[in-house]
């Protein structure tokens, strides 16, 4: 079941003054950043609000890291923009398999790994009225050490 809004993802040509104008006009704070070689992509994660699936919402600003990226495709083709919303569920897997019986093309056979330890999957934006669709796990919460 889909709980949340995960994230928003969003390309940026320029992952620093993205994150700089996010601060300076809303008083976001980058609340992780890693980079993805898989996917290509350098990212920050502003945490917005937490939600009550125990979940957060976030968002997602996206550079790429290579010309031949998905990112730097979409970059070159429309400029900055909205890329991708995410949604949250407990159980990725049920998900795309029960989204894909309904004819909606799911992009990976497995999910791949995500931000901080998620695991992601996407739906295919030409099924999806024009929104390339992700749908995310996160990395179960560590238990506290005894
Ligand atoms: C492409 N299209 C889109 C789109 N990207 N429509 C809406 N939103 C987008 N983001 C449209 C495009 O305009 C074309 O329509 C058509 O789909 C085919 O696009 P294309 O430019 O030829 O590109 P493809 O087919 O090579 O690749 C498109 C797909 C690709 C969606 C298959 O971008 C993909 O595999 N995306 C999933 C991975 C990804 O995006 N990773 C980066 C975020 P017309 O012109 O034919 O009408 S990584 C991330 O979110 C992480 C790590 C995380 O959350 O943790
Ligand atoms: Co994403």
């Amino acid at each position: 079941m889909l709980t949340r809004i995960d994230h928003i993802g969003i390309a940026c040509f320029d992952l620093d003054r993205t994150v700089e104008f996010y601060r300076a006009t809303y008083g976001f704070e980058v609340f992780h950043s890693e980079v993805n070689e898989e996917q290509g992509v350098r990212e920050a994660m502003l945490k917005i609000n937490d939600t009550s699936d125990g979940g957060a919402s976030y968002l997602q600003l996206l550079e790429p890291t290579r010309e031949d990226s998905t990112v730097a495709k979409w970059l070159a083709k429309n400029g900055e923009g909205v890329h991708h919303i995410a949604f949250g569920t407990a159980d990725v897997d049920a998900d795309a398999a029960a989204i894909k019986d309904k004819g909606v093309r799911v992009l990976y056979e497995e999910p791949r790994r995500g931000s901080m330890g998620s695991r992601i999957t996407f739906l295919h934006p030409k099924d999806c009225h024009g929104v390339l669709t992700e749908l995310v796990t996160s990395a179960p919460v560590e238990s506290p050490e005894h």
